[in-house]
């Protein structure tokens, strides 16, 4: 059978590749012509561990072709982003572009899965549009089991740095607007998916997407709560949450200058628009979490001398460790709001990245790698726990003013090795 992929972005390209991988025929569609191409040509526009290779490969034996319109297809997956307006609401046009750029290709028995992440009652709403835009087929918002187009929501779920091996092993929720439709899709994901596959209703499965990343964004903003405790009783949190972790039901997540990348830090303004009356909680998490860069700065500030000229180095850009993407990230926010202090010299290190991204353009920041920046700096602020700064010397760090966001000097190296009396279960 053959799908069409609209969106060929973090999340449609490596779905494109898995099911082309599968021996599906698959069309991948995006707006922006030099993606197409580029895929056309068997190479990729996103980082992703081993996507390169089977891209390449897929492209080669003719499984998969990318076009800039979609094609007659038996299912169609849309995957395309759903970022946030200025004013925090859910912005959905591109889905609702997407599903109308569908509608003129369905014919009686295909499929359409929304995965993009959506406020609750996007999918309804897409059918909607579709059904007006087709008149000639029935679909489940009026028809219910007897629409001949299927439609159903099933997010995706997939960590960056592992999509591929998350989009295969992970479960999955799939919610059809027909039983039917649930089916239908259960069974073009049961050609890849090796998790369960969990079929309820569209609504649900929207608000599931959402209530998995605000879970997220509310369990770091409490241990951004605990490290800012921490701080106002010189206490080391890195060591509380540590020790507090070994209970056998606490299981708190690490402190950070803040969360970052496109999903984490979006996706709970959604629920709160949805029910903002009854979300203090999530409302509550997001201002911590938001506020957290802020804080590292206001801590650089009280280390600072302010009569005299001196420098920073800022060791980490990325949204989290071990990625190049810069994206909504805490640390680049930090150097940010640096770069509006007098009288401080910044120099950046960011080893999976070749410069500055542009936002941090013509601000007089330097680029360099991070040991040339420590060389240079009186104070290192380290912003992601990047694994090449685990192996930085601590000699290198010796006579510097430190700011540890992430807790990797400052507690996973120093930990004292006589503070721990093994018990005899060992
Ligand atoms: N972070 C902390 N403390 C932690 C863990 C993370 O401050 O203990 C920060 C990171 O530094 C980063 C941010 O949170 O700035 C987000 O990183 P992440 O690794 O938690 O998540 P993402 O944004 O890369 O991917 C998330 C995942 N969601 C969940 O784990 C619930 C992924 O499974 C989703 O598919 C993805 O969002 C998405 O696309 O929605």
């Amino acid at each position: 059978s053959k799908v069409c992929v609209v969106g060929m972005g973090y999340i449609g390209l490596p779905t494109c590749a898995i099911l082309a991988g599968h021996g599906l025929d698959v069309i991948g569609v995006d707006i922006n012509e030099a993606v197409v191409e580029k895929v056309n040509r068997g190479e990729i526009h996103i980082v992703e561990p081993d996507l390169d290779g089977l891209i390449q490969k897929v492209v080669a034996n003719g499984k998969l072709k990318a076009f800039s319109t979609p094609q007659t297809a038996d299912a169609f997956i849309i995957a395309v982003p759903t970022p946030m307006t200025d004013d925090r609401k859910p912005d959905v046009t591109y889905v609702h572009a997407a599903a109308k750029s569908i509608a003129p290709v369905l014919k009686p028995g295909d499929l359409v899965v929304l995965e993009s992440t959506s406020p609750v009652g996007t999918t309804r709403a897409i059918t909607r549009l579709i059904a007006e835009l087709r008149p000639d087929l029935k679909f489940p918002v009026a028809h219910g089991e007897d629409a001949d187009v299927l439609v159903a929501y099933s997010p995706e779920r997939v960590l960056p740095g592992k999509v591929l091996t998350e989009l295969v092993n992970n479960d999955r929720s799939i919610g059809g607007l027909s039983r039917k439709s649930s089916q239908r899709a259960a069974a073009l994901y049961s050609t890849f998916v090796l998790g369960d596959l969990f079929l309820t209703s569209p609504e649900s499965a929207e608000l599931v997407k959402l209530t998995e990343n605000a879970f997220r964004d509310v369990n770091i903003a409490f241990a951004n709560e605990i490290a800012a405790v921490c701080q106002h009783l010189s206490l080391n949190v890195w060591e509380v949450i540590d020790l507090a972790n070994k209970h056998p039901r606490v299981n708190i997540l690490q402190p950070s200058p803040g969360v970052g990348g496109h999903c984490i830090a979006i996706d709970p303004y959604f629920i709160i628009d949805s029910a903002p009356d009854d979300t203090p909680l999530i409302a509550s998490a997001r201002r911590i979490n938001s506020g957290r860069p802020h804080t590292v700065v206001r801590d650089i500030k009280a280390l600072l001398d302010p009569t005299a000229k001196q420098t920073i180095a800022c060791l980490g850009l990325s949204f989290k460790p071990n990625i190049d993407d810069m994206r909504e990230s805490p640390a680049v926010e930090v150097v940010e709001l640096l770069s509006e202090i007098p009288n401080l010299k910044i120099i950046a290190a960011e080893p999976n990245a070749r410069g500055l991204p542009r936002q941090l353009e013509g601000k007089g920041i330097e680029f360099t790698d991070a040991l040339s920046a420590i060389d240079q700096a009186d104070i290192v602020v380290l912003l992601v726990d990047h694994r090449q700064f685990n192996l930085i010397d601590p000699e290198a760090l010796k006579d510097k003013r430190l700011i540890d966001t992430r807790g990797l000097w400052t507690w996973r190296k120093a930990r004292k090795p006589d503070a721990r009396i093994e018990g005899r279960k060992h």
